[in-house]
C-alpha cells in the first residue's frame, strides 16, 4: 500500500521517469561478443540489440551453431516463492524460424507471448514463423500446426494453438500462442484496461509453469520489457509485496538489454500497476494477508 503511494507520487511529480532515464540501459561491463561474431551477425534483427553473453539462451540444436537472440530473464516474487521464468526474444527472422523453435522445444515452452503485429506502417517487425489455421508448418524434423485461432472481440488480441511435432524424437507438444495486436513500437498500448486484460491472460496461463515463457516483440526489449514488468508487478501485488518499478526494470536489464525502452512505455506501466491495484483489478491474496 505504501508502495502504491509513492508509485502515484512520484508519477505526479516527474520523478519516477526522470529515475527511469537515469537508469543504465546495458548492465555495465556484461559483454555481447557472441552476437558481433561474423557468423552471427544475420541472425540479429537489429544490429544494436544484442543478447548478453551470460544470460544468452545457448541452442544444444541450432541450425548452425548455438547462437539466437535471446535471453533468460527470470523474476523473482519475494515472499512468494514465485521465480517467473521468461525467455525475452526478438521477433524471427525468415533465417530463424527454425532456430526459433528448436529454442522453445528445448526449453520445453509451452506458452509465446507476442507483443506485436507483423506489419507496422508498412513495415515487417517480424517475420511469420507459425502457420495459418489448419495448415502444418514443415521445418525439417519440425512440423507444427496451428489448430485453433481466436481472435477476441474487441480485436485486440489474438490466441491460438499450435501442436508441435518432433520427427527425430517422435514427440507431441501444445503450444499456446497469445499475441497483442494493438500496440505499435516505442509506443504503448492503444487502451491500458485491453492491457492489464491481456497480461491477466497471460499469468493465469502462467500459473504453476516453471518452464520459461518466450516473450518477444520485434526487438524483443521495449513492448517485452513492458509485458514483463506488468506480469511481475500483478505478482507482486497478489503477494502483499511492495511494487518499485525501477527496481524491476533493473532487474531486467541485468538480464537483457534496454528492457523498457521508452519514459513513455515506462510512465504507461507504471500507471497501469497504480491502476490494476487502486480498481482491484489485481488484489493480495487471501494467504498473503498480514
Ligand atoms: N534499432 C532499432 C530502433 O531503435 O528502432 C531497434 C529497436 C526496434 C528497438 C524496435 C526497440 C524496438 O521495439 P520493441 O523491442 O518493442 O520491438
Ligand atoms: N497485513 C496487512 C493487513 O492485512 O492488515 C495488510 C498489508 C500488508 C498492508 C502489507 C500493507 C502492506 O504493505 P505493502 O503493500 O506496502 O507491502
Amino acid at each position: 500500500a505504501e508502495s502504491m503511494l509513492l508509485l502515484a507520487d512520484g508519477l505526479a511529480s516527474g520523478a519516477l521517469v526522470a529515475q527511469f532515464e537515469q537508469l543504465y540501459r546495458k548492465k555495465p561491463g556484461l559483454l555481447t561478443d557472441e552476437a558481433k561474431k561474423s557468423e552471427n551477425q544475420n541472425k540479429n534483427r537489429y544490429r544494436d540489440i544484442s543478447p548478453y553473453d551470460v544470460t544468452r539462451v545457448i541452442l544444444m540444436g541450432g541450425t548452425s551453431g548455438d547462437y539466437i537472440n535471446a535471453n533468460y530473464v527470470n523474476m523473482e516474487i519475494p515472499g512468494s516463492g514465485i521465480i517467473n521464468r521468461y525467455i525475452a526474444t526478438q521477433g524471427p527472422l525468415p533465417n530463424t524460424v527454425v532456430d526459433f523453435w528448436q529454442m522453445v522445444v528445448e526449453a520445453q515452452s509451452t506458452l509465446v507471448v507476442m507483443v506485436t503485429p507483423l506489419v507496422e506502417r508498412g513495415r515487417t517487425k517480424c517475420h511469420q514463423y507459425w502457420p495459418t489455421l489448419l495448415q502444418t508448418l514443415e521445418l525439417g524434423h519440425l512440423h507444427v500446426t496451428c489448430t485453433k485461432e481466436e481472435v477476441e472481440p474487441t480485436g485486440s488480441f489474438v490466441f491460438r494453438e499450435f501442436r508441435l511435432t518432433n520427427l527425430e524424437t517422435e514427440e507431441e507438444r501444445h503450444i499456446s500462442h497469445m499475441q497483442y495486436l494493438a500496440w505499435p513500437d516505442h509506443g504503448v498500448p492503444d487502451d491500458s484496461l485491453q492491457f492489464l486484460g491481456f497480461t491477466e491472460r497471460v499469468r493465469k496461463a502462467r500459473v504453476g509453469m516453471v518452464e520459461p515463457t518466450v516473450v518477444h516483440c520485434s526487438a524483443g526489449i521495449g513492448r517485452t520489457g513492458v509485458l514483463i514488468l506488468m506480469e511481475t508487478a500483478m505478482c507482486l501485488i497478489e503477494a502483499n509485496e511492495p511494487v518499485y518499478p525501477l527496481d524491476i526494470v533493473r532487474a531486467m536489464r541485468d538480464q537483457r538489454t534496454m528492457m523498457i525502452q521508452t519514459a513513455s512505455q515506462y510512465r504507461f506501466v507504471c500507471e497501469s500497476v497504480h491502476r490494476a491495484y487502486s480498481e482491484g483489478i489485481v488484489k493480495p491474496l487471501p494467504e498473503f494477508h498480514r
